[in-house]
């Protein structure tokens, strides 16, 4: 696969972005290739790279394309918000739209505050915790990712309640010292650490559905735990549906899966690729948001009106009949094809799948916790994720991240995926 323009084009980024990217993921490192592809265009469920290759594409921009790219109804709002204006720093009708369109699909959320990412809205939704209820603690989840903000930058520490330790130059111990990460599904684990320090937690944050460990699914009891843990201690409960929200259903994680968050962030599908965020739940939590109540939150871009009009756009499409079960449909389709091939070859391997959103390990399951998820393969990964790029199939470039599946995706994609992956295995 020829890729001279992309090699140049790395090198002039590289003279003025650090690693000559703007996320480190980008830089598809891990995977082994000698630079990142420089994308040039997209249409549906393709993208072609700067060297004019075509590639069926399985990562959607890390989820927010989930309708694929240039939809109609998105593009054609996105043209008439282009003429009215790009942004005001005042409020605009469109904010109440998508607002109100969150709150319908997600009862647990009755007021909503917009930002522009998904570390903005995790990070406020944390303050809003530590502030409603005086407290400082958090627990995060080993694995899970929340954002770059520093509280989450933290590593598994020693001991029986994991303290963490900075995961990053430049996380003081202080703020880390706040951080109490627990292994997902240990609900046992989970239970020591709010019996020990239960009066002290504000906030315990996790992915319903993991997705930056590869996709692993919260098992019968665990998000249920983390709500009766919360409720008696009196932490909030925040779900992270930044990937999850909108992906996983109409209504998210909290929906498919019956547990109720007192708050929630979003992020990615709610601006259908526009640089969004959002984080909402009770209307007694949300109403000490400043300029309501005292804990201040703010941003020049909250509530961008062509994220605004995009966002409002994607949502729409995603409310029509039947658009849930199609991705149900597509995602099937996507995890047979992979596990026909994988399973043919008597390779080790489980696939992890929540509606749209899958990973295929390369270790024998189950994949429960980031501690099983790193028994992966990771070369083999490599050498399957290099396979699949020369099929002209574009992954993600991680075997620590997700597929995920698009309404834009056709049959021939997903046979041609599935053919490509047959001769990896089977090669
Ligand atoms: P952003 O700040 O990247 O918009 O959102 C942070 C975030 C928060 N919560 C969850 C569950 C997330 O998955 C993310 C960001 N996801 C990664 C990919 N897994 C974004 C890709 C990147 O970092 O470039």
């Amino acid at each position: 696969m020829k890729t001279e323009i992309s090699a140049r084009l790395f090198e002039e980024a590289q003279r003025y972005i650090p690693g000559g990217v703007n996320s480190p993921v980008r830089a598809m490192k891990s995977v082994g290739m000698p630079h990142p592809l420089f994308v040039a265009r997209a249409k549906g469920a393709h993208i072609w790279d700067a060297d004019g290759n075509e590639l069926v594409d399985f990562v959607s921009s890390w989820g927010p394309m989930i309708l694929g790219w240039g939809h109609p109804d998105v593009i054609g709002r996105l043209r008439v918000q282009l003429d009215l204006g790009t942004s005001f720093g005042a409020p605009t009708e469109l904010e109440t739209e998508l607002a109100r369109l969150i709150c319908e699909a997600m009862p647990s959320v009755e007021m909503v505050r917009m930002v522009s990412s998904g570390t903005e809205a995790t990070m406020s939704a944390v303050r809003v915790a530590r502030g409603f209820t005086r407290r400082e603690k958090i627990v995060k989840f080993i694995g899970c990712y929340h954002g770059h903000s520093d509280a989450f930058l933290a590593a598994a520490g020693s001991g029986v309640l994991t303290l963490a330790l900075p995961d990053s130059p430049g996380v003081t111990h202080s703020t880390t010292a706040d951080t109490l990460l627990v292994e997902y599904n240990d609900v046992e684990a989970l239970s020591a650490v709010f019996a020990e320090r239960g009066e002290e937690i504000a906030a315990l944050i996790v992915e319903p559905v993991a997705g930056n460990m590869g996709v692993v699914l919260p098992e019968p009891g665990f998000l249920e735990a983390c709500r009766e843990l919360c409720t008696r201690s009196g932490a909030l409960l925040v779900f992270d549906e930044v990937i999850t929200g909108f992906r996983v259903g109409w209504g998210g994680a909290q929906e498919r899966f019956g547990v109720r968050p007192d708050l929630t962030t979003l992020g990615k599908i709610i601006g259908g690729g526009l640089p969004v965020g959002a984080f909402g739940g009770r209307r007694d939590v949300m109403e000490t948001v400043a300029p309501l109540g005292s804990t201040y939150q703010a941003g020049t871009l909250s509530g961008n009106p062509l994220a605004m009009a995009a966002g409002a756009a994607t949502l729409r499409v995603l409310a029509e009949p039947g658009v849930y079960e199609r991705l149900e449909a597509l995602a099937h389709t996507v995890a047979a094809g992979l596990t026909d091939a994988a399973s043919a070859a008597g390779r080790p391997f489980t696939l992890n799948r929540v509606g749209p959103m899958m990973t295929l390990f390369f270790c024998q399951g189950p994949v429960r916790s980031f501690a099983t998820a790193k028994q992966a393969d990771t070369q083999l990964f490599a050498d399957y994720w290099m396979h699949m790029l020369e099929s002209g199939i574009y992954l993600a470039p991680s075997q620590f991240e997700a597929t995920m599946i698009s309404l834009a995706l056709s049959d021939d994609d997903i046979a041609r995926a599935a053919a490509a992956a047959a001769a990896f295995f089977g090669g």
